[in-house]
C-alpha cells in the first residue's frame, strides 16, 4: 500500500454518474488503474473513500473503527432497507436487533425453511407443467415469496401471491433506478410497511398468533437494550427484513439457471458426486462469480490512520463487494466458473467470499440469511438436474454490470417442462 500522501484521489467534483455508468466495475476498475485498493474520491456531493480486498474487508467491519449510522443513501433506505432497521445501527442496539435476527437461523427453523420451500417448489411446478412457456425469475420470485410468507408467519391468500411478490421485488429491483421506476419501489415500501404494522398490532393484541419460532412473533415481542418493545413501524421494517430477501434469492437462482446453461459440464460433475460437497462449492462458485450486492456503505466512526492514510471520523466508506470476489490478489483466474477453487478451505474465509458482507454474523453486520440463501440454492439446483426436464428457447441470457442488481436479460424463459420420471 502507498504511503499516506500517495493514497490516490480522483480528481473532480462528483463521480456518482461514474458509479452508476460503470456498476459492479466501477471500484475495481479504480483499484486497478490506480494500483491501490483504496483510494478516495468524491460520492453524492461528499468526500468518499472506496476500497477493496482482504485487508480492507477486515478493517471495514472493525466495529471500534466503523459505523453505520447515517452510512447508507437515502435512495437505498427508502427502498431496499427502510427505517430504523438492523442495518442502520452501532454497538449494543445492533448486537440486541441482530441476536434476534439469528434466533430465527437455528439449525431446526432452517430445516422447516428448506421443508416449505420444497413443498412450494412441487406446487410451482405442477403448474408449470401445464404451461406453454414460464419466465424462471417471475416464477422463482413467487415461489420464494410464498415460503418466505409461510415461514415468516405471515398470512397470505393465493390470490395475494402475486401482488405482494411485485411489491417486495420492487424493494430489491429499484434502488438504483431513475425517475418513476424507482418511485414504485418507495411506494410499495409504505404500502408493505402498512401492511406489516397491522400485522404486528393484530399479533399484539391476540388477533393474530404466528408460531413462537417465526420472524413475525418475534419481531411482534423483542424487546430493545431498554428493555421496550420495538415501534410497530420498526417491527414491520425488520420483518420485511425477512419477507424482501428471501424474494430476492430468485435472482441467485435464476444466476443457478445460467451457471448450468454456460457450463454444462457442472452437470456432470454435480451429478458424479453424490456426498454434496461438490453442490455446496458450485453454490459459493455462483455466489462469487455473478454479480449481485455491488457494495457496502459505512461512515468511519473516529479518526484512524491505516496503511499511512488517515481516515476521518464520518468519512463516507464503501467496501467493494463485488470487486472484492473477483480480486486478482485473492483468486486465481478470478474471471474463471471454477467451483474447485473452494476445496482450497482458506479461498471461503470470512473475509474472501463475501457476496452476503464479511465478518461476523452477531457482533458485525453481515448478512444473516447466508444460510438459507445457499440451502434455497441447492433446493433449486435439484429441481433443475434432477426433478425436473425444460428447454431453454432463443433468448438473450446476457446479464449487465452496470445495472443494479444484475441478472439475466430474459428472466430465464423455459418450455417443456415435465418432471423426470
Ligand atoms: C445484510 C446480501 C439474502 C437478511 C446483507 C448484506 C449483504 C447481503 C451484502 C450487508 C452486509 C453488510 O452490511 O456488511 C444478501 C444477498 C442475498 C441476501 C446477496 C441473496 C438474496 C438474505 C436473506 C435474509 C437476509 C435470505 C433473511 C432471511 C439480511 C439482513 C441484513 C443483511 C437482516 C442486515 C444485517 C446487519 O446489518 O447486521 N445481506 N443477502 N439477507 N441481510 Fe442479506
Ligand atoms: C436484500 O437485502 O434484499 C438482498 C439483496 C438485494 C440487492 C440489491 C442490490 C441493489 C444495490 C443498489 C445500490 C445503489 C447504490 C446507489
Amino acid at each position: 500500500m502507498p504511503e499516506s500522501q500517495d493514497v490516490p484521489r480522483e480528481e473532480g467534483l462528483d463521480h456518482s454518474v461514474s458509479l452508476m455508468r460503470e456498476g459492479y466495475m466501477y471500484i475495481l476498475n479504480r483499484r486497478k488503474s490506480f494500483q491501490s485498493n483504496v483510494f478516495e474520491t468524491r460520492l453524492l456531493g461528499q468526500k468518499a473513500i472506496c476500497m477493496g480486498g482482504k485487508n480492507a474487508a477486515e478493517l471495514f467491519y472493525d466495529q471500534e473503527k466503523f459505523k453505520r449510522k447515517g452510512a447508507a443513501p437515502k435512495r437505498v433506505q427508502e427502498t431496499l432497507f427502510g427505517k430504523q432497521g438492523v442495518q442502520t445501527l452501532d454497538d449494543n442496539q445492533h448486537l440486541n436487533r441482530k441476536e434476534m435476527f439469528m434466533s430465527l437461523m437455528s439449525e431446526e427453523n432452517t430445516k422447516k425453511f428448506i421443508d416449505i420451500h420444497r413443498t412450494d417448489w412441487k406446487k410451482a411446478v405442477e403448474e408449470w407443467t401445464g404451461k406453454d412457456e414460464i419466465v424462471f425469475y417471475e416464477e422463482a420470485k413467487k415461489i420464494l415469496c410464498q415460503t418466505a410468507c409461510k415461514w415468516a408467519g405471515v398470512p397470505l391468500p393465493d390470490e395475494e401471491l402475486e401482488k405482494r411478490t411485485n411489491e417486495l421485488a420492487s424493494l430489491f429491483e429499484t434502488p438504483a433506478l431513475i425517475g418513476p421506476e424507482h418511485w414504485k419501489g418507495r411506494h410499495n415500501r409504505n404500502i408493505l410497511e402498512a401492511w406489516m404494522k397491522e400485522l404486528v398490532e393484530k399479533v399484539r393484541e391476540g388477533e393474530w398468533s404466528p408460531d413462537p419460532q417465526t420472524a413475525l412473533y418475534t419481531m411482534s415481542w423483542h424487546k430493545d437494550v431498554e428493555g421496550e418493545r420495538l415501534d410497530p413501524h420498526t417491527a414491520a421494517v425488520e420483518i420485511l427484513n425477512i419477507l424482501r430477501p428471501i424474494t430476492a434469492i430468485a435472482i441467485y437462482m435464476c444466476f443457478t439457471v445460467l451457471a448450468l446453461e454456460q457450463f454444462p459440464e457442472e452437470k456432470g460433475k454435480l451429478a458424479s458426486e453424490p456426498t454434496g460437497q461438490y453442490l455446496q462449492w458450485f453454490v459459493q462458485e455462483i455466489r462469487r462469480f455473478y454479480p449481485f450486492f455491488p457494495f457496502v456503505t459505512a461512515r468511519v466512526k473516529k479518526d484512524f490512520t491505516w496503511s499511512n492514510y488517515d481516515f476521518e471520523k464520518d468519512t463516507l466508506t464503501l467496501l467493494d463487494v463485488y470487486g472484492t470476489n473477483h480480486d486478482p490478489e485473492l483468486w486465481d483466474n478470478p474471471e474463471l466458473f471454477h467451483p474447485e477453487r473452494f476445496k482450497v478451505e482458506e479461498n471461503s474465509q470470512k473475509y474472501q467470499l463475501i457476496p452476503q458482507g464479511g465478518g461476523s454474523y452477531v457482533e458485525g453486520h453481515r448478512c444473516p440469511g447466508e444460510g438459507i440463501t445457499i440451502e434455497a440454492m441447492k433446493v433449486c439446483a435439484d429441481f433443475l438436474l434432477n426433478k425436473i426436464t425444460y428447454q431453454m428457447p432463443e433468448q438473450d441470457l446476457s446479464y449487465s454490470l452496470v445495472s443494479m442488481p444484475s441478472k439475466p436479460k430474459s428472466g430465464c424463459k423455459f418450455t417443456q417442462i415435465h418432471w423426470k420420471q
